[in-house]
């Protein structure tokens, strides 16, 4: 009995170590803290913001494939360079964010027991009135690729080639029919000169034969009448 109960006894602790000794291996890593945290009202931008979770975060490539933080504001546009560093059990991106409002911080990360976790939360950020903020981009930034790049091409792409092609067609459109124009208004007024002209010379040559008729008339008049 005694011993029984020593061997169930031990049993039941073995069972319970290994049970605790696996969980934390197969558990997903959970966020501990953020930076800005659910629903914190910022009033400046920090320098980084940041995510940690109980455990190490599993950047197999030492690179920070498959983490992101993305920020966006109401409006969806993004704010931040998209470059994300992995340390231990946190990630960062630098800060950036665009004037007073509502953001969103998405964030992608794989946990130490190799699952890929994302999550979003929500801040506010209310800064002093003369405080500049970064503008926001309609794509998603992608580490590397240069800001200043990424950023004046979307709006200046369509901005310049709407300026650029009514400019360029609408040139080109009349121009065509203006040259075209003078063209044919050249050859109409060729065309009515040498009209009149022909009409007055038509005129003129038939007067005279008709004068010369009439004079040369006067004496046979009989094959006309014939
Ligand atoms: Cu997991």
């Amino acid at each position: 009995m005694h011993t029984i109960a020593r061997i169930v006894g031990v049993g039941v602790i073995a069972a319970g170590l290994s049970l605790a000794a696996v969980s934390p291996a197969a558990a997903h890593n959970y966020v501990v803290s953020s930076t800005p945290a659910e629903g914190e009202v910022l009033t400046s931008i920090p320098e980084f913001f940041v995510v940690t979770v109980n455990d190490s975060m599993l950047d197999l490539g030492g690179e920070g494939a498959g983490f992101a933080i993305q920020v966006t504001d109401d409006n969806g546009l993004f704010y931040g360079d998209g470059c994300v560093t992995v340390q231990g059990p946190s990630m960062s991106t630098p800060g950036a964010l665009g004037g007073a409002g509502t953001y969103t911080m998405t964030f992608q990360y794989i946990s130490a027991d190799g699952h890929t976790l994302s999550d979003q939360l929500t801040f506010r950020f209310d800064p002093a009135a003369d405080a500049v903020g970064s503008p926001g981009r309609t794509e998603a930034p992608v580490c590397g690729e240069p800001l200043e790049t990424v950023q004046p091409t979307p709006t200046a792409e369509p901005s310049e080639t709407a300026v650029a092609q009514p400019e360029s067609s609408e040139p080109a459109a009349p121009a065509v029919p203006d040259e075209s124009g003078t063209v044919i208004g050249v050859v109409l007024a060729i065309v009515g000169v040498l009209v009149v002209a022909g009409v007055v010379a038509g005129v003129v040559l038939w007067r005279r034969n008709r004068a010369l008729d009439e004079s040369e008339a006067a004496a046979p008049d009989a094959p006309e009448e014939e």
